[in-house]
């Protein structure tokens, strides 16, 4: 056969992109390694840049954004681009179902299309001959601005149809979004490079598509989530709108996998109820639920309202950003002594609960919003993170209004405070003189990944060391029940277990003890590094920071609070009182840290029936292997226990090698892991 042409090549590297970035962004299967990805783009860029004759509006090299443009220009919508009315409770929305079945003079119930109301910026996209040509915003929804470079920047936008059948002149609505992740990500990123911080997804969204260099655009993590065809005057090639979204699915678009059909409006009340209370779960931030009635045929007979449809309502969840008073600050000191502003708030209602705290971080924080005590404030409560105060509404400051002052001295046990150079946190110098980071440090002692005393809460923590009867985690082993008996909320049989529990807790690994002592910087991951590496206490105790750079993972941060930690005279008694009264573990067995799985990541997934996934993972870990929460083309080894999902399907599309549970067995009893 002949060698392809370069042409041949450049053609069938687009195909190949345009296939991958399909699977990968609207499928959400992973067909490649990104690396591969990358390299195949890398070709066709090349080849482009040798041929700019050749270079083509729908080629995948167009994500990447293109010289900025001066201004947007306008685009008038042949379809005017509509708004959806609203409704904020079930009687309403039956109110919405019974006007339709009036107006139809039919009393039969509606089939409804049900798909949750994105919150983010609406747009249309214009095809021609199957080809992207304009993306445009909706604007006062009969003329919006040509952002038709920016959406090319996103990845589940197609640049071309896939499939057949298709019209000459194809136009598409939907919403563009930033998924939370992506505005975690952007937002964490723009705080430590004093960047543009937005409030919440949406402005972030907005934002990104305002941009008139699109370069910009294609850094944002966006997504297109697809509700609707345009129809102008042409034919309807379907008789529902839910087919219609079907075909807009084989056609390469984005259309929400939340998508379903009910056949009436109680199917409605029971769809808003089961979102609602996924709503939290969501990877994107969701505003509602729109309702649409299904048949197309009814939509029309039912036709519009001024500048709503008739056919469609948006069922609004409660507000996930609400305005409050900031009441007053106060200083919350944690475990490593660093000294947390918590805004104290008028309560309020927001994102479903009841708020009236809120982190404010550090005192960066406080100076980038530039909040004052008296101050209103907007507060949002989305997903399952804290609430976070996002802006202050500076129109409606108070002449009251006080500045917020940091402390000098710890509000606890009023030792100085320092700031270390370059860092935001202000901490408490006075370790564990400092009654709050003795109780936090109490607290991380106790906890399941830690010591993992069952029935040692928070509170009762703070009932023991309020009342003089714990100072140190070593006066725990010798709590006695009459100690116990005098505690609120102690009853006889809650002291009996957690005396058991405490005996139970005293039996542990090296790497859990070292990880529940609490040393600042050392998490699971580092514990287990210095446990393999050392193998004993003894040997660590005795290490000098160079030893414990030595460690895997091990920086000169780690090692100097480390050496710190383990040369003050009282946390070394605290750590001889613990062995004394029965802390212990055992000895090493692996001869000079053998780590046959060195250099491996693997992957667990499913139920595993001898044992619990975090006992698989220490026994992994013990063996060397690095053990990662997600499957890619680095991943060596994939253990599935039974009703292994889409992990499993991952690895076998990679290639990864996949074993069962006996099969790990086998491999923790070939190293002497039992
Ligand atoms: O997700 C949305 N924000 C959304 C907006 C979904 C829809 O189905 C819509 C919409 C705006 C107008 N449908 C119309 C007709």
């Amino acid at each position: 056969m002949a060698e392809p042409s370069l042409r041949e090549r450049l053609n069938a590297l687009r195909e190949q992109l345009h296939s991958y970035s399909y699977h990968y962004y609207v499928l959400n299967e992973s067909t490649i390694p990104d690396a591969e990805y990358d390299r195949l783009f890398r070709e066709l860029q090349e080849i482009e840049a040798a041929h700019p004759e050749w270079q083509s509006a729908d080629s995948p090299s167009q994500r990447v954004g293109a010289e900025p443009l001066a201004a947007f220009s306008q685009v008038r919508h042949e379809t005017p681009m509509l708004s959806l009315d609203n409704v904020f409770s079930e009687a309403e929305l039956l109110d919405f179902d019974q006007r339709i079945k009036t107006r139809l003079k039919d009393s039969a119930e509606l089939s409804y299309a049900c798909e949750p109301k994105l919150d983010g910026i609406a747009v249309s996209l214009l095809y021609v001959d199957g080809v992207l040509v304009r993306g445009a915003t909706r604007g006062d929804g009969r003329v919006g601005e040509d952002i038709t470079q920016n959406v090319k920047t996103i990845a589940s936008i197609p640049l071309k149809l896939r499939g057949t059948g298709w019209p000459e002149e194809l136009e598409v609505r939907g919403e563009i979004y930033m998924p939370r992740a992506g505005f975690a990500r952007i937002n964490d990123a723009a705080r430590s490079s004093d960047g543009k911080v937005f409030v919440n997804p949406r402005n972030a969204a907005a934002g990104s598509l305002r941009q008139l260099d699109s370069r910009i655009t294609a850094t944002r993590p966006l997504e297109m989530s697809c509700y609707g065809i345009a129809l102008g005057d042409g034919e309807a090639w379907f008789h529902s709108h839910s087919e219609g979204l079907a075909t807009l699915r084989d056609w390469g678009f984005l259309v929400s996998p939340e998508l379903r059909v009910v056949d009436s409006i109680q199917g409605c009340v029971a769809y808003y109820q089961d979102l609602l209370a996924r709503r939290d779960g969501l990877a994107y931030d969701i505003d509602g639920i729109v309702f649409k009635v299904d048949s197309l045929a009814l939509q029309e007979h039912l036709g519009f309202v001024s500048r709503a449809p008739r056919w469609a309502i948006a069922h609004k969840f409660p507000a996930q950003e609400e305005i409050t008073q900031l009441r007053d600050v106060e200083f919350q000191v944690g475990r490593t002594g660093a000294v947390t502003p918590v805004a104290k708030l008028e309560p309020v209602f927001v994102g479903g609960v009841t708020v009236s705290n809120a982190s404010l971080h550090n005192f960066d924080e406080v100076a980038r919003l530039g909040v004052m005590i008296g101050d209103h404030v907007v507060v949002r409560r989305a997903g399952d993170v804290i609430p976070q105060i996002v802006q202050v509404v500076v129109e409606r400051r108070p002449a009251t209004a006080r500045a917020i002052i940091a402390p000098d001295l710890c509000p606890v046990c009023a030792s100085a405070l320092e700031r270390a150079p370059g860092e935001a946190v202000l901490r408490c110098s006075g370790g564990l003189v400092c009654g709050a980071q003795r109780k936090e440090a109490i607290k991380h002692f106790a906890s399941r990944k830690a010591m993992d005393i069952e029935g040692l809460g928070d509170k009762l923590v703070e009932q023991l060391v309020d009342a003089g009867i714990v100072e140190t985690v070593a006066d725990l082993f010798v709590l006695t029940a009459e100690q116990l008996a005098g505690l609120e909320r102690m009853g006889q049989k809650s002291a009996e277990n957690l005396l058991a529990a405490l005996l139970k807790a005293r039996a542990t690994t090296l790497p859990r003890f070292l990880y529940s002592l609490g040393i600042r910087e050392v998490g699971e991951a580092t514990a287990l590094n210095l446990a393999n590496h050392f193998g004993e206490l003894p040997a660590l105790m005795a290490a000098s920071e160079e030893d414990l750079i030595a460690v895997a993972d091990v920086g000169p941060i780690v090692a100097s609070h480390l050496h710190a930690f383990l040369a003050s005279d009282y946390n070394r008694e605290v750590i001889a009182l613990l062995q004394e009264r029965g802390v212990n573990w055992p000895a090493a067995r692996r001869e000079g840290g053998a780590q046959p799985l060195a250099g491996q990541t693997w992957v667990l997934t499913g139920n595993l029936e001898s044992m619990t996934r975090g006992e698989a993972k220490e026994k992994l870990q013990a063996l060397g292997a690095k053990v990662a929460g997600s499957v890619s083309a680095k991943t060596d080894c994939v253990a599935a226990g039974t009703s292994a999902g889409s992990k499993l399907a991952k690895a076998e599309a990679l290639g990864v090698k996949v074993i069962d549970e006996q099969q790990l067995l086998q491999v923790f009893a070939d190293n002497g892991e039992q």
